[in-house]
């Protein structure tokens, strides 16, 4: 199974950021997030054994972490993935510590997660040309009081995405 853990925005933050990610789209090419695909990862697992399931679950119980907001305020272009982004002009302080206490759990638990720095990023377009200018973001409310574990399965159509279980973050 290819796995990972990720923030998952409500249905109407999504729609509105696919809707954005649609007008984006017009200026860069490329293929525009589904509205039920947008998400923030935390943690990639890649692909993972179904015996190694319920460590991850585990895991990822372990970690502690205060609700929070996830403010949306800038949209960027990588070059070098080609892809449009949305995300926070500074990674809120709880969710730097979700993600580095679950890559760390993680890591405890002999899952090999990748050295690169968390960037707190929401892909929206990918194979996406450089923009001359990126269309004003929407006022967005994204508020962090759960994380999950996804299962990714790719396909001709892209990736969909299953929910396979919930971490809600007490106080
Ligand atoms: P991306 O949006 O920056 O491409 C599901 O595939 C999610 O896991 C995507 O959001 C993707 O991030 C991320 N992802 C895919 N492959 C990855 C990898 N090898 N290392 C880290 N994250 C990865």
């Amino acid at each position: 199974m290819r796995l990972f853990f990720a923030l998952w925005p409500a249905p109407g933050t999504a729609a509105a950021l696919a809707l954005w990610a649609a007008k984006a789209q017009r200026e860069t090419g490329g293929r525009a997030a589904r509205a039920e695909a947008i998400h923030l990862t935390l943690a990639f697992l890649g692909e993972t054994e179904d015996a190694r399931l319920s460590a991850a679950i585990d895991a990822a119980r372990s970690v502690r972490c205060a609700p929070h907001a996830l403010p949306i305020e800038q949209a960027r272009h990588w070059k070098r993935q080609s892809i449009v982004w949305v995300g926070p002009n500074e990674t809120p302080a709880p969710l730097v510590a979700l993600a580095a206490d679950l890559k760390s759990a993680l890591m405890r638990a002999g899952f090999a997660i990748e050295a690169r720095p968390f960037e707190a990023h929401v892909t929206l377009i990918r194979k996406a040309r450089a923009p001359r200018a990126l269309p004003p973001l929407p006022v967005l409310d994204w508020p962090v009081d759960e994380f999950l574990l996804v299962r990714s399965t790719l396909s001709n159509e892209g990736s969909s995405y299953t929910i396979l279980e919930r971490f809600p973050l007490g106080a």
